[in-house]
């Protein structure tokens, strides 16, 4: 994406309330530094791990080869974890034709995390799963082969998986057809036949299973295109389905969704993605898809209470963020202009920082006040800077540290400064300014009092 055009851009598409110049306030979509979509949302610990697909940067249709990760506390700063599975790099199905990293889904038993991810083999989309220990992975194919191929199918794809308070799973997936079976206990293998169930009214693709006060919830992206997201409810895993109407109305903007749902620290959400990234580059419709969150109700049938769109603010944020403790720099509310890599020190780090880029982290508590930052950087050359504002990119300075030439691009080390007047709740934005190209590498950051 054209980061110098960025912000402005996607502001005015947005209509966005602008503040301070040309400072866009939205925080939706929720990732800024690739494309992604298919989110599958798993509360696990406290901590919500978000799956998503991720849609190539030059992509104009289906560009997708791996499945990323990203977790949050806090619903609005969202950490980025990177690739945990893939078909090309890493390649975790050997079997697979190595394209098409399609809409996954995870979930954990007993200890042990599974990933059901689509992807193509002799042309046909099957689903194939694997297993980790930790929900960040690194996960390994479980049975070197697809778990679920039906030859007559138009294409399986869109797994959901769910497991019933009797300890029965259950797979579904489906593209205007849909079918589940039961899984078996060890998760990576089934017994009986394929079903394929009555298609719901408004079914298309994308079903998203769970259970919620005894109902039984199966949302879906919506007849295409464009796709909003409906649901159907029943009283059992297996049907009958009633058609309850939409979660989200179709918009001609956003030629697909896909729905991603949880409870979370007492309120319940919906993931889903638009396409308002690439819209920021120009007008012209590519699967360059971007996720989005908002917060909503349930009435007290159990019915849905029907969302207008995504908002551009986003939802609001659970917890304030403490700035005493270490923070990833991939830690992210919004960013523009900046990538994420592999980090040679382990997790991510961020890149591509150019002069003026930045990342806001929201709701970050100083408490009393804090008076001194630390940053874990690395640099070829000299001449960059973090300057440490409050509340927008060009609000109050309230510190700037220096970053020398550390020896290298991959050489870290670890720089401070001294800061003042950062008291109470703010927005943080650490603006990346000085010098010409990429200015430096910034693995982490803390503050101290
Ligand atoms: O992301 C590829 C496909 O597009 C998914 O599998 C569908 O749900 C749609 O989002």
């Amino acid at each position: 994406m054209n980061k110098k055009m960025y912000t402005s851009r996607l502001c005015a598409l947005l209509g966005v309330v602008v503040a301070q110049g040309s400072v866009c306030l939205a925080d939706n979509p929720i990732i800024q530094t690739r494309y992604t979509a298919d989110p599958a949302p798993l509360v696990h610990d406290g901590v919500v791990y978000l799956y998503t697909t991720h849609d190539d940067d030059e992509a104009r249709g289906f560009v997708m080869y791996d499945w990323m990760l990203y977790s949050s506390t806090d619903m609005v700063n969202w950490t980025d974890h990177g690739t945990v599975a893939g078909v090309r790099d890493p390649k975790t199905f050997e079997w697979a034709d190595g394209r098409n990293a399609w809409a996954p889904q995870v979930i954990e038993k007993d200890g042990t995390f599974y990933l059901y991810g689509p992807t193509v083999r002799n042309g046909h989309m099957v689903i194939g799963v694997a297993v980790a220990d930790h929900p960040m992975g690194p996960f390994k194919d479980a049975i070197g082969k697809p778990l679920i191929f039906n030859p007559e199918s138009n294409d399986d794809i869109d797994p959901s998986v769910f497991i019933d308070d009797d300890g029965q799973a259950y797979l579904y997936w489906g593209h205007q057809r849909i079918f589940y079976v039961t899984l078996n206990d060890d998760m990576i293998s089934y017994s009986g036949e394929i079903v394929e169930f009555e298609r719901p009214e408004l079914f298309e693709e994308g079903p998203w299973f769970y259970k919620r006060n005894g109902n039984y919830y199966l949302a879906f992206a919506s007849y295409c295109c464009p796709e909003g997201m409906g649901y159907a409810m029943s009283d059992s895993p297996t049907g009958p389905w009633k058609t309850m109407g939409y979660i989200m109305k179709p918009r001609a903007a956003s030629s697909g969704n896909h729905p991603g749902i949880i409870d979370y620290k007492g309120k319940s959400y919906v993931f889903g993605f638009n396409y308002n990234l690439n819209f920021s580059d120009d007008l012209k419709h590519r699967e360059r898809r971007s996720i989005c969150v908002e917060e909503f109700e349930y009435a007290e049938d159990g019915s849905i209470v029907e969302l207008p769109w995504w908002t551009r603010e986003g939802v609001l944020q659970i917890e304030l963020l403490n700035p005493y403790k270490q923070t990833e720099a991939e830690t992210i509310c919004w960013s523009v202009g900046l990538k994420t890599e592999k980090c040679s020190e382990g997790g991510m780090n961020v890149c591509n920082i150019d002069n003026t880029d930045y990342i806001k982290v929201k709701g970050v508590d100083f408490g009393s006040g804090a008076k001194s930052f630390s940053a874990r950087v690395a640099a070829a050359t000299a001449g960059g800077k973090i300057e440490l504002r409050l509340d927008n990119p060009k609000g109050t300075l309230v510190g700037t540290c220096e970053v020398p030439a550390t020896g290298g691009e991959q050489k870290w080390e670890t720089v401070s400064c001294t800061v003042s007047g950062a008291e109470g709740a703010h927005d943080l934005y650490l603006r990346f300014v000085g010098g010409s190209g990429e200015l430096f590498r910034f693995n982490w950051w803390k503050f101290g009092k």
